[in-house]
């Protein structure tokens, strides 16, 4: 079959954000925009002959279209064979896995994650390495540098593969394979936790939970897992289609838009048990009835709990965070005896400390957490977990959270998001803010006292590359602080995070809804940086 080479332009809005490149469909439908960010990708990475890649997607629309292309390139660029999910489907998560699992060279994942699809919505891509990771900052840049200096791609002249047949098939020299989306991802999660205490506490006949997939990609995942393995009632699982535009929602596992599944969990006859996933599968929010637990409160409680997990019975070897996630679990790995790294938000920053087996579990306020049986964020793989902790310790998830905080106090904490800010708007403010935070040292604010004010860098303390600009921290001495940063997952103006907490060790005072309890904080941000002038909102579009 005739490999064509096709003359392009360079597209100078290529550089991938927070987790790869994200923008409307539109955007990636124009003529070439997509084959050129592959082309840049392949281009930057080492030897491809007879390689393995891994290709799938959330299932979002465009998602069918984009992986024949990617096939035709990956034929004319000299993979040996492509591994593709049936219909196209592959978490994020089951990607990493299938990275690892069978020695590729690396994976092109398609997602926009918890951003809306649909021919109007958005669309995604990111390469993940081999091993198994979101590729990271050098590789980002390499495929941005070559992006801009592209002339031609290359693409083999071939009919469209049938996606949705098991089996094996070519193109040219290279062999794809469609292979089951869910197997070796339902294997991977069944070695890790004790499926039998957990089957037994789904199928007791008084513990009931819901899983919500928003129409997004975990719903052939969460049915088998919950359903067809661990027995829970048909019915467990709900919208567990995935759907090109998600059903019109928008897959992001937070208390604004999982309504749906908050409304069962905070309604009569809750269950005991709630999650959802988001577009792409590696996020999770977890709900008892009538009880969220915040995604920073999870991962301490996750780390505290690790030895009732067949997986992580032997003690964990470190905890890392990203710098806007609360503080709770660094008191949990105080406790433990083990270290606690703070990260600039990105996955990708875990890979490094993962693959030097400096730490075991990490997370994220973002609703990401988990560990290093792959090299992504897991949502079922938190789930799993959690039911594992109350199968183990018959509790209810608000009785294992109280619990927690008599234990190690509580964090309260909150996010506040104004979305679709003007961009230029959004950068002033955060100019702003670098000026101003030169002089806040020491200053008092009502009965706040400022410690410390900075600009947060990373050096990775394996590689030591070092990371700038990551988000302006101020600290208190009573412990609390205040981030801000811009959102680099975004697709439409600029999305600026407002990230408070607050640390509260006296039980008595640790049943404030987080609103009132950070609400001296709460000012002292909209203060600080202005941010009804440059943003011109009154208040923030979402409160997680
Ligand atoms: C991605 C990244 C996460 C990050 C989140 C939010 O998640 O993988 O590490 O925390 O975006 O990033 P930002 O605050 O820059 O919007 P996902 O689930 O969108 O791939």
């Amino acid at each position: 079959m005739p490999i064509q080479t096709i003359p392009t332009r360079p597209f100078a809005d290529q550089k991938p954000g927070t987790s790869g490149l994200r923008k409307k469909v539109s955007i990636f439908r124009q003529p070439h925009y997509l084959e050129n960010f592959v082309q840049a990708i392949f281009d930057s990475l080492p030897e491809k002959q007879g390689q393995t890649l891994v290709v799938g997607g959330d299932g979002r629309y465009y998602n069918r279209q984009a992986i024949q292309i990617i096939l035709k390139m990956a034929a004319a660029t000299g993979f040996g064979r492509v591994l593709v999910g049936r219909g196209g489907i592959l978490s994020t998560p089951a990607a990493s896995c299938l990275i690892r699992k069978y020695a590729a060279l690396g994976g092109i994942i398609l997602s926009a994650s918890h951003n809306p699809g649909g021919p109007q919505a958005d669309f995604g891509i990111k390469y993940n390495t081999e091993n198994g990771g979101p590729a990271p900052e050098q590789v980002t840049e390499a495929i941005f540098a070559r992006s801009k200096s592209l002339s031609a791609y290359k693409i083999l002249q071939a009919e469209d593969l049938e996606l949705d047949r098991l089996g094996v098939f070519r193109l040219d020299t290279m062999t794809v394979e469609i292979i089951d989306p869910v197997n070796d991802y339902a294997q991977l999660m069944e070695s890790l936790f004790d499926f039998d205490r957990i089957r037994e506490l789904l199928t007791n006949g008084q513990f009931r939970m819901v899983m919500d997939s928003l129409h997004a990609v975990t719903g052939p995942y969460a049915h088998r897992l919950f359903e067809q393995r661990l027995g829970a009632p048909l019915g467990t699982v709900h919208n567990g289609e995935p759907l090109e535009d998600f059903g019109g929602g928008h897959p992001d596992p937070n208390l604004v838009y999982a309504h749906e599944l908050v409304d069962i969990l905070f309604g009569e006859h809750a269950p005991d048990f709630g999650a959802a996933s988001d577009g792409d599968g590696d996020r999770n929010m977890i709900l008892g009835r009538h009880f969220f637990i915040t995604p920073s409160d999870s991962l301490a409680i996750l780390a505290a709990n690790a030895h009732l997990v067949p997986a992580y019975r032997s003690g964990l070897a470190g905890i890392a965070r990203s710098m806007p996630t609360s503080q709770a679990c660094d008191r949990v790995a105080a406790h433990l005896g083990i270290d606690c790294y703070e990260t600039p938000t990105g996955w990708k920053f875990f890979g490094n400390l993962l693959d030097a087996g400096r730490i075991t579990l990490c997370g994220e306020e973002s609703f990401g957490t988990g560990s290093n049986h792959i090299r992504e964020k897991d949502g079922l793989w938190a789930i799993l977990f959690w039911l594992n902790i109350l199968a183990a310790r018959q509790q209810s998830v608000e009785e294992i959270v109280r619990h927690h905080w008599r234990v190690y106090g509580r964090n309260y904490y909150s996010r506040h998001d104004y979305e679709n800010v003007d961009s230029d708007r959004a950068n002033a403010l955060m100019e702003n803010l670098y000026s101003t935070i030169k002089t806040l040292n020491g200053k008092l604010i009502g009965n706040h006292q400022i410690t410390y004010c900075d600009d947060f860098s990373y050096t990775d303390p394996v590689d030591y590359s070092v990371s700038r600009n990551q988000g302006i921290r101020i600290g208190f001495s009573d412990g609390s602080r205040i981030v801000f940063r811009l959102s680099g997952t975004g697709t439409q103006g600029a999305t600026l995070r407002v990230y408070l907490e607050r640390y509260e060790p006296k039980v008595s005072n640790q049943n404030f809804d987080p609103q009132i309890a950070l609400k001296h904080l709460i000012h002292i941000a909209e203060d600080l940086a202005q941010i009804r002038y440059y943003t011109g909102m009154e208040k923030p579009t979402v409160i997680t």
